[in-house]
């Protein structure tokens, strides 16, 4: 692939949104041409089964029809959205992706690891993120950080002991990919937060020094 795809993980209200943001000024700083997209999402029926699996409306699908049509999203956004935008040579940054799987459907609903590693191969093949980075913080935070803004969506409202179990999740696979992922402490103060990220970027992509 031409360009390099970059995502950005964490708990909810760990400030992915509000991270994203800042590296897009980035990217855009360095005239670097790029996309920003999420998942659950990106495209018109990734959005719908978003909606299947956030709406708080008592269909919520059982723990397996969650993560199928997690990777059906993820197929319709990969073939449609990220692999032409990386094979023209557009950076992508993603608001969640497979490592959201790994942390909610299998460290969260305790789904097996191989049946998500097996369906990651079926989907992406050998694509991965070129650079992950995973907001590290107290669920009990950032569930308040996000209290605000109105009703929680169906995953949101999940037990502080589904939380803290995906919280575990993504820190043991920072540990694991050192390589890819940078684990960042969200609980400081939001321009340290910054600066921590914009740090981890322009070290690990040459691109951006
Ligand atoms: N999901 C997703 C799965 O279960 N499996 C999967 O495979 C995938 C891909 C998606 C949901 O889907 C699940 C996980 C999720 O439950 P989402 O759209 O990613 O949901 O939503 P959230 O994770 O809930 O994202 P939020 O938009 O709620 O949170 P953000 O983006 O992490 O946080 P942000 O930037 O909006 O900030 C939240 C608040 O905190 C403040 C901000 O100003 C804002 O008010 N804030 C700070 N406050 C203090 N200190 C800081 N350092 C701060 N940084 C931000």
């Amino acid at each position: 692939m031409k360009g390099r795809f970059i995502t950005i993980e964490g708990a909810e209200g760990a400030g992915k949104s509000t991270n994203i943001a800042l590296l897009e000024r980035l990217l855009t700083e360095r005239g670097i041409d790029h996309l920003r997209s999420r998942e659950p999402g990106g495209t018109a029926l990734a959005e719908r089964i978003r909606s299947l699996l956030l709406d708080d409306d008592g269909l919520g699908p059982s723990a397996l029809a969650e993560l199928l049509l997690i990777f059906a999203a993820r197929a319709d956004h990969l073939e449609k959205c990220i692999v032409p935008a990386l094979e023209q040579g557009q950076w992508v940054i993603c608001d969640r992706f497979t490592d959201a799987t790994f942390a909610y459907q299998g460290y969260g609903r305790g789904l097996p690891r191989a049946a998500i590693e097996a369906l990651q191969t079926i989907t992406q093949g050998q694509l991965r993120p070129d650079l992950t980075i995973i907001l590290d913080l107290d669920p009990a935070v950032g569930l308040q950080r996000i209290g605000g803004r109105g009703g929680l969506d169906r995953i949101e409202r999940e037990s502080i002991d589904f939380h803290a179990k995906v919280r575990n999740g993504y820190v043991a696979i920072a540990k694991a990919e050192p390589e890819r992922c940078v684990l960042i402490d969200a609980a400081a103060d939001p321009a340290q937060v910054a600066a921590t990220i914009r740090a981890a970027l322009v070290e690990r992509l040459p691109e951006l020094q």
